[in-house]
Order: structure tokens, then sequence, then C-alpha cells
């Protein structure tokens, strides 16, 4: 029987586990690690069809990033470091929820609606994981996948999520985006970093140390290896290296949802920390002032800084280029003002996913996308990226746009190349954290998470600004936000959690508190609330 093997493996030593449906979400699959064992041989099976489908090889991450380490996950890659196309969303989903004995006819569903897929092609998949102690198991499981549908694997070890992206477009690109190796990745961004700060690392305010809070994760691993391509271009000393349990109390997510400095970092004042997450595609900054206040600076922070400075780049050197801006619901309504009315650049928003915002970004020619969790990037049009080599030639302001755009890592969200790039930015202005941080001030703001029964009852649209279902919900919040000057309140089933997140921000630290308790128990009380009530 067609696709007889991946149905033989299956049941011998990857059976189903779960009867309930599940779904390819936010970032993939996600869920607890012993749940995962099936899934991740079916997504073995998938990116070899996938690999088949686009004759370019796939990338398979291992990793629930941000999420408790009890937690897995998996996410595909498809050719160009983009997010799983949506078409094949749907076929994961499709062939995650088949029985052990629908595999085969799932499968060949695939290979006939994506027009025909040979089932003796060769395929190549990249394979990398995080450092959860069950990512080595459900790898044997992706590689299992992977040789059953007939596929072959390169299996890369304990890597962060961009530097998986970087290699399977640097592979399929033949090289041009740079060398499809890690080594090749800390190389090109390294090198482009140097020649930003030849004439020194320190400048007007700014120093080139950091305080690097690894979340315990594959972060602090990346960016020890980095080290040493990095010189004395910038001096990292580093924390949370895995010494404590991954993303608990330290780590991008942890900062950015409690506003609180990592534990296991030094609280030095007037120095820069830089936290990423459990698979290092996001990065939060945070300092305490000399008088001992605390500051954070979010997605929003970066995305307004390295746009203002590809706008002053870009007017500098004469080009005409569409410089925008993409965000999605959570970015702080501050920051939006900033960047629209002080800076001119126009922004759209998008929903929440980075898949999404790269969308959005695609009709810029430079399209700078953030979410404020710290997720995001820039990308650059093809017409961009040429015009900027030839004015380089010749202009100065070109020549360094040239060289911005090689620190940046356009494939995917990368918290080490976007720390770079917030370096970047940061030493050509000589400032400190603090001259950051002044630029404009964030409403204050508090997300929540309720648990309900299924989350799947809330629905949204408009961007994710406005909630469908249950009938009324929507109602009751604008009502409760009426009550606040300057409120805004918004409620989403979350992708990656088994949870419902509420966001909200007010003209007070009080007010936006007491909003999210609000809405937060609206949504236990009409949207199936299980367990405690939602509390700061
Ligand atoms: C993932 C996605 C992000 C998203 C986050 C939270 O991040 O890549 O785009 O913002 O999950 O999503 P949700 O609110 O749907 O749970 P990560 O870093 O965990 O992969």
């Amino acid at each position: 029987m067609v696709y007889g093997e991946a149905v033989q493996v299956a049941k011998a030593k990857y059976p189903k586990s779960v009867t309930k449906t599940i779904k390819y979400g936010t970032a993939g699959f996600r869920t607890k690690a012993d749940e995962l064992d099936f899934i991740m041989y079916r997504m073995g099976l998938l990116a070899t069809l996938r690999a088949r489908d686009t004759k370019a090889v796939i990338g398979v991450m291992i990793t629930a990033s941000h999420n408790p380490e009890p937690d897995n996950g998996v996410k595909l890659i498809d050719p160009m470091g983009e997010m799983l196309a949506p078409a094949w969303e749907a076929h994961a989903t499709t062939l995650a929820n088949a029985t052990d004995d629908g595999i085969a006819e799932a499968m060949a569903t695939i290979a006939k609606e994506a027009g025909g897929i040979k089932e003796d092609e060769k395929a190549l998949v990249f394979v990398g994981r995080d450092t959860r102690p069950s990512s080595d198991r459900l790898r044997d499981a992706v590689v299992a996948g992977v040789k059953a549908a007939g596929g072959e694997v390169k299996d890369f070890g304990v890597v962060s999520t961009p530097i998986l992206h970087f290699v399977v477009t640097c592979h399929n690109d033949g090289g041009q985006y740079g060398e499809p190796t890690e080594e090749g990745y800390y190389k090109k961004i390294a090198q482009a970093f140097a020649k930003l700060r030849v004439s020194g690392a320190s400048r007007g305010s700014y120093e080139p140390t950091i305080l690097f809070d690894g979340a315990n994760g594959v972060g602090a691993i990346m960016m020890e290896r980095f080290i040493p391509y990095l010189g004395d271009s910038i001096k990292s000393t580093m924390y949370n290296k895995g010494e404590g349990v991954l993303n608990h109390l330290c780590g991008a997510d942890y900062v950015k949802v409690q506003q609180k400095w990592p534990e296991g970092v030094p609280q030095a004042q007037n120095s820069r920390c830089v936290s990423v997450d459990g698979d290092a595609d996001r990065v939060i900054y945070s300092f305490i002032d000399k008088n001992g206040k605390y500051s954070m600076l979010d997605g929003d922070k970066i995305a307004t800084l390295v746009a203002g400075y590809f706008q002053e780049l870009l007017k500098a050197s004469g080009l005409t280029l569409k410089l925008g801006l993409v965000q999605t619901a959570y970015a702080n309504g501050a920051s939006t003002a900033y960047i629209t009315e002080k800076l001119g650049v126009p922004v759209a928003c998008a929903k929440t996913g980075v898949k999404h915002l790269h969308h959005v970004a695609l009709q810029f020619d430079i399209g700078v996308y953030f979410e404020a969790n710290g997720h995001g990037t820039v990308i650059f049009s093809k017409n961009a990226r040429e015009a900027i080599r030839n004015a380089a030639q010749a202009n100065e302001s070109a020549q360094k746009l040239s060289q911005v755009m090689d620190v940046i890592n356009e494939t995917v969200g990368d918290a080490i190349s976007d720390m770079l790039l917030v370096e970047t930015v940061l030493h050509a202005r000589g400032w400190s954290i603090e001259d950051w941080n002044s630029a404009y001030a964030d409403l204050p703001n508090r997300q929540m998470k309720v648990t309900v029964a299924d989350r799947a009852v809330i629905t949204t649209t408009d961007a994710e600004r406005v909630c469908v279902t249950p009938a009324g919900l929507q109602d009751t919040i604008n009502s409760i936000v009426a009550n606040y000057p300057n409120g805004r309140s918004f409620v989403r089933p979350s992708g990656t959690e088994d949870i419902v997140r509420v966001y909200a921000e007010a003209s007070t630290q009080e007010g936006a508190d007491n909003l999210a308790i609000a809405v937060g128990n609206a949504v236990y009380e009409q949207a199936g609330g299980v367990g405690d009530r939602p509390k700061i």
C-alpha cells in the first residue's frame, strides 16, 4: 500500500495517544511533551511531503519556546525561512487528527491536493531542537517520521529557532543569503555588526556592555558560541545559562508579561539587560535607572527605534523606498501614536503570530514588524535590496543601510540578531538605554490569563481587536472600558497555551490592572471559566 510503512511504524512505535481534536496553532502544535510523540512522528511525515512538494529543504523545529519546561511543540519551516504555508497548516491538522490506520489515506489526499506529490522523490528535512529534556526523544520521533516517508534528515542538534530558519533559507537559495551552517550565521552577522562600529565601540552615552538573560535555554548556548565571533565589538556577561528551570522567573516572556527584572541577573543600575525566550526568537530589554526605577523596553520600543533609524538613513541617502511598521493589537497605544504622529511612518495592524505580521510587512519596501512581546524583524523587498546595494557604492548612508541589512536575520524574528540591531542603532545615536526609553512613555498596561473549559468558544475579528463570540461579551467589554480614561482592552484565545489572553491599557497602572481584572472576570463568567477566578 502507498505510504504503508508510515502506518506500520506509527502503529508499532508512535500510536496516537490523544483523542481530542488538535490544531496547528499560532506557532505549530504545542502542548504537554508527553502527548506529542505521535504528532512529532506525523510532522516528520508531513515535512517529507512538503519537501517533495517544494523540491526544497524543509525545517522542523522542536520547541515550545516561551511555554513552561514540561511543554513542547513543533513548528515547520518553509523553503525561504517562512512559516508553513496556510494550506499546509491545514494539512498538518488533518494528518495530526487522522487515526493510525488513516495516516496513509491522509498522506495520499494531501499529496493529491498539493498537485500530485510523487512518493519516491528525494526529500531532505533539517531538524533542530531546544534544550527541553523531552526534545531529544521528540527529535527521534520526527526522524522516524521522515524515514518512514522515505526522506532524509540532517540533524542540527540543539539550535535556536532563528538559526534553523537561517540555514534552511541559505541551503535553498544556494548560499546567497549566507553559508548554511550555524557558523555561517555567526560569521555573517558578526562581520556586519563589527563594520558598523569600526570607529570604536563606545560613542556618546553608549557603552558596549550588556547583561544577557538566556532564560536557561538555547539562547544562552547560542550566545556563548557567538561571543568569540563578536570580539571587542560588544561585551556580554551571561546569566541564566541553564543552571535553572527554562523560562522560570526569567527570559523575555516573564520580563514582558510580569514587567519584572529577571531573577538570576544582578540588579546593576543603568545596565542594559537583554532577555531572550526559550528558543531565542524574542527579545526584551530592561534597566534600572540611577534612582532605582525599573523600566522594560519591549517589541514596540524596538520597532519604533528601528523604524526611526531607517527613516533617518533613507532620508539622508535620498532613496525613496516605502517604509512601514506592522504591529498587533498588543502594541501599546503610545507607540502607535509616536510612530504615526511623530515619525510619520505608516502603521498596519495584523493578527498575533509572526506569520501574519510578515505577510502584511511584504506590502512595504522596508517592512519593520514586531509584536510587543519582542518577536519580530525587518524585511526588504527585492527592489529595496537592489536599490540600497547599488546606492551603497557612492553614498555613506546607503552603505550603512546595506551593512545594517546584514545584521538582520530577515527569515524570522531573532532575539540575538535583533539585539545587535538595537545595539547598532543605540551606538549610531550615542544613546544610553535611558535616552532610548525617553522617546515616548508607554501607557500603563496589564496582561492576564483566564482559564476556560474550551477556549475555542472565543472568536475574534478586526485583527483580534473585537470579540465576536460568545455573543454579548464584546458589549460587556465596551461598557467596562468606558469607565477608564484612555482605556482599551481585548481578549483572544491563545494559540500556544490552553488559556484566553486579556490585554488592558489605561492612563494609570491601577486603572490598567482594574480594567484587566474586570474584563478577565467577564471572560470567566461569559466564556465558561474554570478553576480560580482571574487575578493579577
Ligand atoms: C509564539 C508566536 C508569537 C506569538 C506567541 C504567543 O511565540 O510565534 O507570534 O505572539 O507565540 O501567541 P499566543 O498569544 O497565540 O499564545 P513563541 O515565542 O512562543 O514561539
